[in-house]
């Protein structure tokens, strides 16, 4: 089926960042095969049906590159305590935190977890997200993380949001582990990931959590080491609220991204510009936990680090589920402009997720995935809070959800 898509004006999102004010897209199937000014549109084109988007403007669907919205519970309760000025890490020794959550997880089924979760990834498409990257990391046995993993890809199937999953089994040692951090890695690597290899495609990449609280740059190296033998690409949480080398440690691995950053120095910014390694931003956290220190914006740009931004949606540092807070939080907290936010949630998002030459331009070749937004201006894009501008959501060619707005 060809498609003209026309009366729209266009941000591509592409090498060139191009902009079309009167522009036109022409897609066959799931993918674009011509973009450009509507008066250039190939004379005699035969489309199969034409759709006109009476002047709204189109970006690539947007990509919201680090999630957990697979969880059990909620934790309102150390959100209370976090206010009144206990500490995100003082909660982590005392059991609390991440293992809180572990616990909910684990005593969820597989459609218990999809139940919960479903809201919160409709509440992304909504916001015009047609891809999301959905971490384990709260079942910490294997077949908790097997169903947190079964619970995303079930979610793909239930809405049309394509789902890329990341085993973050080294998020936090479980109960049965506390004090044998390095015994819980080596079960990781010897008996798991042989075992999730078994399982084609439940697995996308390999994540972990590198941070003082959680594990260290070494342990996280031999992590990686093992599942790059299984042909899994790696990211990294790292320098969240320390620096203990984890950037430059994933930027050896090639790592495809190291998320949060705000300790990074100088040094970790080179390196992950070296490697390629999309440094992903995510302001909720930022601002939930008052975090004392900002990423350093400037470092990233001065050596030329891919940023994206993230919601980091979970139950902890980021509670709800929502990509334009994030991208609002990265202009007003950041101070990142709204091109570099519009990149981080389209081009550099798909980077981040190795699927950068398909994904999150409106380019030939690439996926016919768009958000339609009713607005004035690409700078109402991470400017309204808590209103919504999109107002239709393309996914391979197909509408697939359209609203007021
Ligand atoms: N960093 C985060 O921001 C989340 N995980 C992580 O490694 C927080 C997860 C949580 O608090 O539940
Ligand atoms: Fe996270």
């Amino acid at each position: 089926m060809r498609s003209v898509w026309r009366n729209l004006s266009l941000l591509t999102c592409d090498d060139a960042r191009r902009v079309f004010v009167d522009g036109a897209i022409v897609t066959e199937g799931d993918t674009i095969t011509w973009v450009g000014a509507a008066k250039d549109l190939p004379a005699g084109i035969a489309a199969d049906r034409t759709i006109e988007l009476a002047g709204r403007w189109l970006t690539p669907g947007l990509i919201d590159c680090h999630t957990h919205i697979v969880f059990g519970g909620q934790r309102a309760a150390e959100f209370a305590r976090r206010t009144a000025g206990t500490s995100y890490a003082d909660i982590a020794r005392e059991g609390g935190g991440i293992l809180n959550t572990v616990r909910a997880t684990r005593a969820a089924s597989v459609d218990e977890l999809v139940r919960r979760s479903e809201p919160r990834l409709r509440a992304l498409l909504q916001e015009g997200v047609t891809t999301v990257e959905i971490k384990s990391g709260y079942g910490l046995d294997f077949e908790s993380e097997r169903r947190m993993l079964l619970a995303a890809r079930a979610l793909a199937q239930r809405l049309p949001v394509a789902v890329v999953t990341s085993l973050l089994a080294a998020h936090a040692a479980p109960p049965e582990f506390k004090g044998r951090e390095d015994d819980y890695i080596d079960l990781i690597c010897r008996e798991w990931l042989p075992r999730f290899a078994q399982e084609h495609g439940l697995i996308d990449m390999v994540d972990a959590y590198c941070e003082s609280i959680a594990f260290s740059a070494t342990q996280c190296d031999r992590l990686f080491t093992a599942a790059k033998a299984h042909g899994w690409p790696v990211r990294l949480h790292a320098e969240q609220i320390s620096n203990i080398g984890g950037s430059r440690m994933a930027a050896r691995h090639g790592a495809l991204a190291c998320d949060h950053l705000e300790y990074a120095t100088e040094d970790d910014a080179i390196a992950l510009a070296r490697a390629g390694t999309v440094a992903v931003l995510l302001p909720v956290a930022y601002y939930v936990l008052a975090d004392p220190r900002l990423p350093p914006l400037d470092l990233f740009r001065t050596h030329r680090v891919p940023m994206a931004v993230a919601s980091d949606a979970n139950p902890g540092s980021a509670p709800g589920a929502s990509l334009q807070t994030a991208m609002n939080m990265a202009r007003r907290l950041f101070g990142m402009t709204s091109g570099e936010v519009l990149d981080g949630v389209t081009r550099n998002a798909a980077r981040a997720l190795g699927l950068g030459d398909r994904l999150g331009q409106i380019a030939p070749g690439f996926r016919a995935d768009f958000a339609a937004w009713s607005i004035d201006t690409p700078d109402e894009l991470g400017y309204w809070i808590g209103f919504n501008p999109c107002s239709m959501i393309v996914r391979g060619g197909e509408i697939v959800l359209e609203r007021d707005a």
